[in-house]
């Protein structure tokens, strides 16, 4: 096997982490601070394009983190499409693929962007993505204020309406001042912003059920504008229905989300159990292979008519070797298991934790 195969059979280890969204929403500036060196080009774009035309990959165990091109740029729409598909089927067909996916928008004037919830709406058509992660980046402090407030949940259901699933991972951050027209700027991210990166649960697909993303096109642009214009002028009368649309998808992720941690604990279960059976397996070889030795010692010797002392002298001392490897074996399995333990635990609260959401909605039922 050579060091490429090598790179590569480590590569689909790796968890990926990918940040989608238009140019300029910050997700390479959010990903170089989470990991805490400048992975990815990030600064003010004068072109609009955005610094990224093409996807970016860079491994960070155990993660793989991947910055994408924005769709929002006309010239560069079918490109940025094309490129969002890779991140999203990764490499090697047939690969398990397992994907933390966040969507970074802003919101300007009030409103969220429509350019920005077309391409998470294009992108969750296209891909089995039941867990995503929404960033509400550079929120003004009177946005995230009224996020966090009655508001929100108004804003929240008109974002959840326009798109073919909900989430219960929101995340709104606040602008950051020093961060403003930065090149490449790297500052140390809140706590709890990291907890909803690195908590939320990944998707588990093979990149087979990926489909092409498709572009945003002037047209569809055009329609949503309109659609989300009625939107929010009939907003009072539509208030319930929307309200109620939101609780349902809400729902199915939670549904979703319950069979995924009963399913991950019935495998780690599963494991546990035939780890053990290894173990005692192995031990049980181990004295096995002892036996026989020591019946073989004795036979050679009194073949070479050793005297009964020595043969006594020299059993003893392999019982004892035995008696210490079997005691290292002992505690080097306790060790395993523990970790083993440990890791099982590590999952089971990770699954049940309540993960943070901005204002969680009140018809989430975990
Ligand atoms: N004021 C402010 N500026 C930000 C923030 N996050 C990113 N920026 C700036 O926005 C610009 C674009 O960020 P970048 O990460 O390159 O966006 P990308 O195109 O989505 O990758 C850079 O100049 C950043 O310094 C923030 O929270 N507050
Ligand atoms: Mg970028």
């Amino acid at each position: 096997m050579d060091v490429e195969d090598n790179k590569a059979e480590e590569d689909e280890l790796l968890t990926d982490i990918i940040f989608i969204g238009n140019p300029g929403t910050g997700k390479s500036t959010l990903m170089n601070c989470l990991v805490g060196k400048p992975l990815f080009e990030s600064g003010l774009s004068f072109s609009g394009s955005g610094v990224t035309a093409v996807l970016q990959r860079q491994a960070v165990p155990p993660f793989r983190w991947t910055d994408t091109p924005g769709l929002s740029d006309a010239k560069m729409r079918d490109q940025a499409a094309q490129e969002i598909t890779k991140a999203l089927k990764a490499e090697g067909e047939g690969t398990e693929i397992r994907a933390k996916v966040f969507f970074v928008i802003t919101v300007e004037a009030g409103r969220f962007r429509p350019v920005d919830i077309l391409t998470m709406s294009l992108v969750l058509e296209a891909a089995p993505i039941k867990y995503f992660g929404i960033i509400i980046n550079k929120c003004t402090k009177r946005i995230y204020n009224a996020l966090n407030g009655d508001q929100g949940q108004e804003m929240r259901s008109l974002l959840f309406n326009e798109l073919p699933r909900a989430t219960r991972f929101l995340y709104a951050m606040k602008k950051m001042e020093d961060l403003e027209d930065e090149d490449n700027a790297s500052i140390d991210l809140p706590d709890d912003f990291k907890m909803f990166i690195f908590q939320q649960p990944a998707n588990v697909y093979r990149s087979a059920e990926v489909n092409e993303v498709k572009a945003i096109t002037s047209e569809a642009e055009r329609e949503f504008e309109t659609r989300m214009a009625d939107m929010v002028a009939n907003f009072d009368q539509e208030k319930e229905n929307l309200q109620r649309s939101m609780a349902q998808k809400m729902a199915v992720q939670a549904q979703q989300m319950k069979a995924d941690k009963e399913r991950l604990e019935t495998e780690m279960r599963r494991n546990m159990e035939s780890f053990k059976a290894q173990q005692e397996n192995e031990r049980l070889r181990a004295k096995e292979a002892h036996e026989r030795e020591m019946a073989n010692m004795r036979e050679k010797m009194t073949s070479e008519k050793k005297s009964a002392d020595m043969i006594a002298q020299m059993m003893k001392q392999m019982s004892e070797q035995q008696a210490a490897t079997m005691k290292a074996m002992e505690k080097k399995s306790e060790r395993e298991a523990a970790a083993m333990r440990q890791q099982m635990n590590a999952m089971k609260e990770m699954a049940s934790r309540p993960v943070h959401v901005t204002a969680p909605p009140p018809c989430v039922v975990m």
